[in-house]
């Protein structure tokens, strides 16, 4: 392990309580290669310190669509958020965390079951409603962006998308609104300079999502795509 801090003395009185307390979770530690190697705080990994020292963690990124219409569901992050708040993103993103069930790579399978964890819990989708094989894994994208001074990201992060339909009950701590947006919807709140969005939305956006949407809901509606790679 690369890293010497381990014990961030930071103080976080001036943050939202629960968020506080969720810095305690316990990330996967991972090399370049995505070799976990270790454990480490939430609020470790999201110090722009550690970071700068090369500390690495794995995260998700969902992106679930609407089968009616191809439609994504965005979030707006709650202004409780340490990091990035009130910044419009994907569907829902955090962390595996370092547990036998989540530590699992095989078929990705730990970052499958924090997603179905994770959705739950931000958007208040019935757990009913999710199951691991739901989600397709296009890729993994490894980035690093600042949030402000103290804070950042730098993960691995594995892309998962889904076409299903879900009932939403959002938890305000996470998220201070959804909506569903076609492509040109999306592209119009990109250009609208009153909106923010996350870095990684963007990159994941202007790399992945634009170029393929067109062509996954056309293969959805050709083969009716079922969300496991199948379509
Ligand atoms: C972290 O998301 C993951 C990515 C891909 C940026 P987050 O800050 O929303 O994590 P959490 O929901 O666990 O706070
Ligand atoms: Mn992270």
């Amino acid at each position: 392990p690369p890293i010497t801090i381990l014990n961030p003395q930071v103080n976080l009185d001036a943050y939202d309580e629960e968020q506080v307390r969720l810095m305690e979770e316990r990330c996967i530690l991972i090399n370049d290669k995505d070799e976990a190697y270790g454990e480490g705080s939430k609020k470790q990994c999201h110090l722009m310190e550690s970071i700068r020292q090369g500390l690495l963690h794995r995260a998700f990124s969902v992106f679930l669509f609407r089968p009616s219409d191809g439609r994504l569901l965005l979030q707006k992050r709650a202004d409780e958020k340490i990091t990035f708040p009130g910044m419009w993103t994907n569907t829902c993103c955090s962390h595996p965390l370092y547990l036998r069930t989540e530590l699992v790579e095989e078929n990705q399978e730990g970052v499958r079951a924090a997603a179905v964890r994770k959705l739950p819990h931000e958007l208040g989708i019935p757990a009913s409603q999710l199951s691991p094989d739901i989600f397709t894994f296009l890729t993994r994208i490894h980035y690093l962006a600042p949030s402000d001074g103290l804070w950042g990201e730098h993960e691995i992060d594995y892309i998962l998308f889904c076409s299903t339909d879900v009932d939403l009950e959002l938890n305000p701590n996470e998220v201070s609104d959804a909506r569903y947006v076609s492509k040109e919807e999306l592209e119009g709140m990109f250009a609208d300079s009153q909106n923010s969005f996350t870095p990684w939305f963007r990159l994941i956006a202007r790399d992945l999502l634009f170029p393929w949407w067109d062509e996954m809901l056309e293969k959805s509606r050709a083969e009716g795509w079922d969300g496991k790679g199948n379509g």
